[in-house]
């Protein structure tokens, strides 16, 4: 397509799209062809099929990998990100734009130390630029106070954070109007009170916030309604309850992982999640998702709306709590549930997920790390994670996996998909995502899907995004990954 000659609409759209990933300026015509696409995210998919095919042609061009090293980090591929950002600069070691990209690719993967020689090497190169003295100065930032807490860390044993906290003691204010437990128990009308509180964008007070806690799982009888990511989308979930119904025993829900970050409500979300675990213990389950963890935290946004709307404490407790949370779900002995996906190695059994010891923050490998982190192929065997972590499994390997577990077939979350669902490796490898126009920019549908006990079919609803007040995705988030894009 890149190829075809004369004026076609695909050379029109080449040049359009090439300017933008080129400079990010953006004519009048530009913005009509934006338009008639709709979506931002067919863009990047577009960008990143013509840079390819244009690198097939001539791949030498240093800025074609560094445009479809932004494509790929706009798409979350933060492992082809960084090859492709790296190439670049092996073809144009003075390619100062390269240097940017592959330090936002390394922040995003969390090697901040290896960021931070790109930075260096852009400062040094231009010592009058005060854009890339600010970025290094943040990203040195970051490397110290990891720097610090590897110190303090292995100086003390880890203390929890409920041991330092009296919930007991701290007093509600007389003008507090907002909703409150009834005598320190989460109820339905506590509940419904929260959601309606949090609707307005008002803030449920501490007290109440360290009260709602979490507990353990078990299995289905009915109908379950399992959602993939909401991101801090409230406004969203509040809409799947007016969907689907409000959680209770008799409307089961699971919800597989990635709460938190990105979206600006993640506080209004999870808080919203642990309630309904906490009045629904044994109809309402949680597992965590790669989000759900420190690193992950502190780049896209969690951390930074913890401590701007409460306290650094607080964030703790939620960081605590999130290592509690259970990897991967069961249904009635056929249906695996687990935010990632399969595992980097063969025979893994279901026996081995439940020994794992998952009270810490995941490592780099293994099957935890899978588990939150992997993605299905549509080819056989299993290839280099695009995001540069865990790997891509394919049809054989879910095959495998279900025959050695006795399993009929697998949900995972992880990626948004353009109709909120997607069913791939002959249906055993089902993906659902329920954060609708993803980051206010995909133009996504989200959907959940039903499982009834009787013949465990999947059945799947889709929705559009609603409206949010005006509090864009990623205000809280690591000022590096707001402006990392360039
Ligand atoms: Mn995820």
């Amino acid at each position: 397509m890149f190829c075809s000659g004369g004026a076609s609409v695909y050379q029109q759209y080449w040049n359009y799209l090439h300017g933008y990933f080129s400079c990010q300026a953006v004519n009048f015509e530009e913005i009509q062809y934006r338009q008639s696409l709709k979506s931002f995210n067919k863009d990047y998919e577009n960008a990143i099929k013509y840079y390819s095919e244009a690198l097939e042609v001539n791949p030498t061009n240093a800025v074609y990998y560094s445009n479809r090293s932004l494509a790929y980090l706009r798409t979350e591929c933060y492992g082809y990100a960084l090859a492709d950002a790296t190439k670049a600069l092996e073809i144009d070691k003075n390619y100062i734009k390269g240097y940017y990209r592959r330090a936002t690719s390394n922040m995003a993967l969390g090697k901040f130390k290896a960021a931070l020689k790109d930075y260096e090497t852009v400062v040094r190169v231009r010592p009058n630029d005060k854009d890339a003295k600010m970025k290094y100065q943040e990203c040195n930032k970051i490397v110290k106070r990891k720097a610090f807490e590897r110190a303090i860390a292995s100086d003390e044993i880890k203390k929890s954070v409920v041991d330092s906290l009296d919930i007991e003691s701290m007093t509600i204010e007389d003008d507090y109007e907002g909703p409150q437990l009834e005598d320190g128990k989460v109820t339905l009308k506590f509940m419904k009170e929260m959601m309606d509180w949090f609707k307005d964008q008002k803030k449920l007070h501490r007290k109440c916030a360290y009260q709602v806690h979490i507990s353990e799982i078990v299995l289905m009888t009915e109908k379950i309604t399992i959602c993939g990511d909401t991101h801090g989308q409230y406004y969203d979930l509040l809409n799947i309850f007016q969907l689907n119904g409000l959680p209770s025993e008799t409307n089961p829900y699971l919800f597989n992982g990635d709460f938190v970050d990105r979206g600006s409500f993640s506080l209004e979300v999870i808080v919203t999640l642990f309630g309904f675990k906490l009045l629904y213990p044994d109809h309402f389950y949680l597992l965590r998702g790669n989000h759900e963890t420190d690193n992950m935290n502190q780049m896209y946004g969690f951390e930074g709306e913890i401590k701007a709307k409460y306290t650094a404490q607080m964030f703790q407790l939620f960081s605590e709590v999130f290592q509690w949370l259970p990897l991967a779900q069961c249904i009635n002995s056929k249906v695996l549930v687990m935010h990632g996906g399969l595992f980097s190695e063969d025979g893994v059994t279901l026996e081995d997920l439940r020994k794992i010891e998952r009270n810490r923050q995941p490592p780099d490998s293994g099957p935890m790390c899978d588990l939150l982190w992997s993605d299905p192929q549509p080819q056989n065997g299993r290839s280099v994670s695009k995001r540069g972590v865990s790997c891509q499994f394919g049809p054989d390997v879910t095959e495998r996996f279900l025959e050695q577990n006795k399993l009929d077939f697998v949900v995972r979350s992880h990626e948004v998909k353009a109709e909120g669902y997607e069913v791939t490796h002959s249906g055993k490898c089902i993906t659902v995502f329920s954060a609708p126009n993803y980051c206010d920019q995909m133009g996504n549908k989200g959907a959940y899907i039903h499982l009834r006990g009787s013949d465990l079919k999947p059945e799947f609803h889709q929705f559009t995004a609603v409206p949010h007040p005006n509090v864009k995705p990623m205000a809280y988030a690591n000022t590096l990954m707001q402006m990392g894009m360039m």
